[in-house]
C-alpha cells in the first residue's frame, strides 16, 4: 500500500531558533516499511500546502497519516484532512502523536468524517496494524485506536527502542533542519520517557512515567548513520543514569563518531552526574538546555519541579565550568505584573545563559488542565503553544505581551544579531561555506516573530475549531484521567 506520512507546519517557536526533523514519523516509517508498504514523508515545516496536494496527486497514496504533537497544529491538520477527502475520497486518513492522543475523540468530531481514526500513544507498533485493518470493522478494536464508532483498549508501549531506527532517508530538504548555530542539525533519541511528574508537562502523562533506553550499540549505530555534523538528542531528560550515558559514549568513541550535540536535562541530574556530562563534553556536547522554570521556591513547588533554587543555580555554575552554551526556560505566569517581568529581565541580564520564556498554559495532558482553577480565556487551539496567555492576565492583555516580548528581547540583545555573530562568527561562516544559511537568517528575525501586536492580535482571529471545555477534578486526578500509556502500577491494579 502507498502511505504518505505528513508533519504539519512550524509554529511560532520554531520560526526563530530551530527547525527539526520529524523523528516520530521517521520511526513510524521504518515500522510501516517493514510491513511491506511503500512510504513517503512530507514535512510541512520545509514544504508548503501546494507541495502536499501535488504529492497527493502524484504519489496517489491509499493512506495519509498526520502527526499531531502540538495542539496549535490541530486546525491546520483538520483542514488538510477535509481537503484530502474532498480531493481523493478513497484515501484513508488517520492522525496520531502527542497532542492527538489527549484530544483524540474531539479531533474526529471536528473532522466530521474526514479523519477515519485517531491513534493514541506511540505509533511504531500500531501504525502497521491500522494499515492492515483499513476498511475493516475491527479498526476500533485495536489498542489506542479511536473511531467515531468506538475506541479500542489502552495503547501498548514499544518494548524495544532499538527496533525501528528512524528512516532519515525519507526526510527531504534535510539541510533546512538546524538548531541555532548547529546548522545543519539532525535528531536522535537515546532514551524515551520521564520518571518525574511536573504539573505543567505532558511528557510523563503520555508515557505513563515509564523510562526506556536504546542499547549502547544501537544508539551509537544510529548516530553513526547520521550525515549531519550536529545532533539534537531529543530525550526528555538526558543521562538520568550516568552509567547509560557512559556506555553509549564509549560506543561512540570506539566508532570514532565525531559530532556536536545539543541535549536537554534537569538541573539536579546535571549536579548528580557531572562526570558523564564532562565526558560527553569531550565527545562533542556543545549546547545544553536546563529546565530551570522558576527563580523562586514557591513557583518551583507549584510546578512540582522537585528541585531547589540553590540546586538550579549550582547547576548553572557546573554547566559554565564545563564550557557549555546553556539555554534555560522560565515559565511566565499570566498573573505576573510589571515588577515580576522586570525581576526576570534584571536577572537575565546578569547571567551568560540564553534565557527563554514560555507562558504557563494548562493544556490537555498536563495535570494543570485538570486542576487549574482559573478559567480559560480562550479555547482556540492555535493559542495553546505556550507563547500565548490562555488564562486571565493581571495586566491588560496587550500590556502582558509587551512585558513578555520586552523580557524575551534580552535574549535578542545578548544572543542574536551582531552579538551572536561576534561570539559564533567562526561556526556561522563555516556553515555558510557549506551553503547553510539557517542560522544567519534567524539572527535578525526576532522582531518579526516575537511581536506584542501580533501576539495580541492572534486572540482576535475567528475560531473555527475550539478545544472542548475542561472537566476539572476536585481531588488528585486518577491514572485513567492522566495517562495515555498507563503506568505499570496502574496496569497491575487493572489486571488484578
Ligand atoms: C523534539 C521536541 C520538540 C522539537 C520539535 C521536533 C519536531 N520536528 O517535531 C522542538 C524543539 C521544535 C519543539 C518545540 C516545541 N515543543 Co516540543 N518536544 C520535543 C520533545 C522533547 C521530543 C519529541 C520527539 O522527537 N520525540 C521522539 C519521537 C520518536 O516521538 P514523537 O515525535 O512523540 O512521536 C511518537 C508518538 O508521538 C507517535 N506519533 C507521532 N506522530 C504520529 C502520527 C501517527 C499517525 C501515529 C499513529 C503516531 C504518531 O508515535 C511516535 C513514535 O512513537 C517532546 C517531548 C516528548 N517526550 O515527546 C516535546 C513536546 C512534544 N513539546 C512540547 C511543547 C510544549 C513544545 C513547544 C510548544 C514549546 C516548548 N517550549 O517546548 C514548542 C513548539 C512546537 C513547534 N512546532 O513549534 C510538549 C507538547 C505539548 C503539547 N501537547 O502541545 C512536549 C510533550 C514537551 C513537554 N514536556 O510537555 N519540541
Ligand atoms: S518538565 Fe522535564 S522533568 Fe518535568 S516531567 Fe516534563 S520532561 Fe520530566
Amino acid at each position: 500500500m502507498r502511505v504518505l506520512l505528513v508533519h504539519p507546519s512550524p509554529l511560532l517557536y520554531s520560526e526563530l531558533y530551530l527547525r527539526l526533523e520529524p523523528l516520530g514519523l521517521e520511526r513510524i516509517a521504518t515500522a510501516v516499511r517493514a510491513a511491506g508498504h511503500d512510504v513517503r514523508l512530507l514535512d510541512l515545516q520545509v514544504f508548503d500546502h501546494a507541495d502536499y496536494f501535488r504529492e497527493l496527486d502524484a504519489f496517489a497514496p491509499r493512506a495519509v497519516a498526520f502527526s499531531l504533537n502540538y495542539l496549535a497544529n490541530v486546525p491546520e491538520v483538520i483542514d488538510l484532512a477535509k481537503a484530502t477527502k474532498a480531493r481523493r475520497p478513497d484515501v484513508f486518513v488517520f492522525v496520531g502523536g502527542h497532542s492527538a492522543s489527549f484530544v483524540a475523540a474531539e479531533l474526529l468530531e471536528h473532522a466530521a468524517g474526514a479523519i477515519d481514526c485517531a491513534v493514541r500513544g506511540e505509533g511504531e507498533m500500531i501504525a502497521p496494524r491500522v494499515l492492515e485493518a483499513v476498511g475493516e470493522r475491527r479498526l476500533d478494536r485495536l489498542p489506542g485506536v479511536v473511531t467515531r464508532d468506538g475506541a479500542g483498549p489502552s495503547p501498548t508501549l514499544l518494548d524495544d527502542l532499538d527496533r525501528y531506527p528512524p528512516a532519515r532517508d525519507l526526510a527531504r530538504r534535510r539541510h533546512r533542519y538546524f538548531l541555532g548555530v548547529l546548522d545543519p542539525c539532525a535528531s536522535a533519541e537515546l532514551t524515551r520517557g520521564c520518571p518525574w511528574d511536573c504539573s505543567f508537562c505532558s511528557a510523563w502523562t503520555f508515557y505513563g512515567r515509564s523510562y526506556r533506553k536504546a542499547s549502547p550499540e544501537a544508539a551509537a549505530e544510529d548516530l553513526a548513520r547520521i550525515g549531519e555534523p550536529n545532533v539534537f538528542l531529543v530525550d526528555d531528560v538526558a543521562f538520568i543514569h550516568a552509567e547509560d550515558g557512559f556506555a553509549i559514549g564509549r560506543e561512540v568513541e570506539r566508532r570514532g563518531i565525531r559530532k556536536q550535540y545539543y541535549l536537554e536535562t534537569r538541573c539536579d541530574v546535571l549536579l548528580r552526574n557531572q562526570e558523564v556530562f564532562a565526558y560527553w563534553r569531550r565527545l562533542g556536547l556543545f549546547y545544553m538546555f536546563l529546565g530551570v522554570e522558576a527563580l523562586d521556591a514557591e513557583a518551583l513547588k507549584r510546578h512540582r519541579k522537585r528541585v531547589t533554587t540553590n540546586a538550579n543555580m549550582e547547576a548553572l555554575q557546573v554547566a559554565r565550568r564545563l564550557g557549555l552554551a546553556v539555554a534555560i526556560n522560565i515559565i511566565a505566569d499570566p498573573d505576573w505584573d510589571e515588577a515580576q517581568f522586570a525581576a526576570v529581565r534584571e536577572w537575565a541580564l546578569t547571567v551568560p545563559e540564553i534565557v527563554h520564556l514560555t507562558v504557563a498554559t494548562p493544556y490537555p495532558g498536563t495535570e494543570t488542565w485538570l486542576t487549574e482553577k482559573r478559567q480559560l480565556t480562550t479555547h482556540d487551539y492555535r493559542l495553546f503553544d505556550v507563547q500565548h496567555a490562555v488564562l486571565p492576565t493581571r495586566l491588560p492583555l496587550r500590556r502582558f505581551y509587551e512585558e513578555l516580548v520586552q523580557t524575551q528581547a534580552v535574549l535578542n540583545r545578548k544572543h542574536l544579531g551582531w552579538g551572536a555573530l561576534r561570539r559564533y562568527g567562526g561556526p556561522a561562516l563555516r556553515a555558510l561555506a557549506h551553503g547553510q544559511t539557517n542560522y544567519l537568517a534567524m539572527l535578525w528575525k526576532f522582531k518579526s516573530v516575537y511581536n506584542a501586536e501580533r501576539q495580541h492580535g492572534d486572540h482576535a482571529r475567528p475560531v473555527t475549531y475550539a478545544l472542548a471545555p475542561r472537566r476539572l477534578v476536585s481531588g488528585p486526578p486518577t491514572p485513567a484521567q492522566l495517562y495515555i500509556h498507563q503506568p505499570a502500577s496502574a496496569r497491575r491494579t487493572a489486571n488484578a
